[in-house]
């Protein structure tokens, strides 16, 4: 029997929001709606905030791209649901490994906003201090921190972290459909698998891999990824804050507890762009994106709050005097970053202690940017044989 990946409803899928807002009572859901059900309104509203500044910071941001403020912008309109509702479901002592999208996931765990953007502009190759907000800078590199993930699960293990469902320490990171067929995303699977790493691989299938569909990925549903390697795996709706808050919460009180790796396959939508230098028109139709449109996922939880009488228009002109805070901010913090080179903090955190040939190499890029000829660069690996191994 064949799955049809490119139909949603051939697939087995978590929903306990439908697209009206409306909660949903199957039997099949039961544990999950607890765990949602144990939202307050003040969480929801919470959540409801989050995605709607997360966006007014993608428009921001795409703005700033487009003034030249910034050289490019990954914009995650569509996926506010994926990334707020399982951030939510993090604690403080759990360890994220984002890739370049994730900016709800940063809003909620407290990266200043104009930090968020160093990357983007090229003023600095990450940000912010990872071990500050326990939550890795930006990674470009398809699935490459899906190895650190689990390295660092592995790591968590060998500390002797508690196993305690609440306050164990799990990590999580997050990956595109795309990212799904890289070696990376693979190799991290098996070393979680074998080791039970307490890591949770967090998939939002947002169905675009650049230009490339998810058809052109796989021929089977990818949560079926996670099991084929001994993971316990889930497809929710991605768009469904309440069905990845339950679902993310599970797997991470999985993870704490020392039970070993999951995998969520959150089924969603990129509404806009890939990156700012990008054009959808070119490779799907305005039909397929006016469907999606219509499965809002801030519009879902927003009429969900209304029916439950948690969302008034003060709250709305709260939230919306807050974004303004937030876009003014933004703009000011991002003009006054330094455009400049980035060289100068490229090697501080390489090494927590001096090593030879990181000072050659940074003696040489300074050289570099200074304007001075610089030393062929056979120097540098002469002038190191003598540095710290
Ligand atoms: C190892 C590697 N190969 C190729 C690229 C170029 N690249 C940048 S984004 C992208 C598509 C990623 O798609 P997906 O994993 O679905 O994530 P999404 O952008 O949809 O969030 C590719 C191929 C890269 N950055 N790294």
């Amino acid at each position: 029997m064949t799955t049809n990946i490119s139909s949603n409803e051939a697939i087995p899928t978590l929903q306990l929001l439908d697209p009206q807002g409306n909660r949903v009572t199957t039997r099949a859901t039961k544990g999950y709606r607890d765990r949602a059900a144990a939202l307050t309104s003040e969480d929801l509203r919470g959540m409801y905030r989050d995605m709607v500044l997360t966006r007014r910071f993608d428009d921001e941001a795409t703005s700033l791209q487009r003034q030249g403020e910034l050289a490019l912008f990954a914009p995650a309109r569509g996926q506010e649901a994926a990334q707020v509702g399982s951030a939510h479901a993090l604690r403080p002592q759990d360890y994220v490994f984002p890739s370049y999208r994730e900016h709800g996931v940063l809003h909620v765990r407290g990266v200043d906003p104009v930090d968020r953007l160093r990357f983007f502009r090229g003023s600095d190759h990450g940000g912010w201090n990872p071990n500050e907000f326990n939550t890795q800078v930006y990674t470009i590199v398809i699935g490459a921190h899906a190895l650190h993930a689990t390295g660092y699960a592995m790591g968590v293990q060998r500390d002797g972290t508690p196993h305690d469902k609440h306050d164990g320490t799990a990590v999580i990171t997050y990956f595109g459909d795309g990212a799904t067929s890289q070696g990376d995303v693979n190799e991290s699977m098996v070393f979680a698998a074998v080791n039970n790493a307490p890591v949770v691989f967090f998939l939002q299938n947002n169905q675009w891999a650049i230009s490339e569909p998810t058809i052109r990925q796989t021929r089977s549903p990818l949560y079926q990824r996670g099991e084929a390697f001994g993971l316990p795996s889930l497809r929710v709706d991605g768009n469904d804050v309440l069905a990845v808050y339950a679902a993310t919460q599970e797997a991470l009180e999985r993870a704490r507890a020392g039970e070993g790796p999951s995998f969520i396959e959150a089924f969603t939508y990129r509404m806009g762009a890939h990156t700012t230098s990008d054009d959808p028109t070119r490779y799907r139709s305005s039909e397929q994106e006016e469907q999606w449109r219509l499965l809002d996922p801030i519009d879902r939880l927003g009429a969900l709050l209304r029916a439950e009488d948690a969302l008034d228009d003060d709250f709305v002109a709260e939230i919306k005097a807050t974004g303004d805070e937030l876009s003014a901010a933004l703009r000011t913090g991002v003009r006054a970053l330094d455009g400049g080179s980035a060289v100068a903090s490229t090697f501080d955190d390489v090494y927590a202690t001096p090593h030879g040939v990181v000072a050659a190499e940074r003696a040489w890029y300074e050289a570099y940017d200074a304007g001075d000829p610089p030393a062929p660069q056979y120097a540098i690996a002469d002038s190191a044989q003598g540095g710290a191994r």
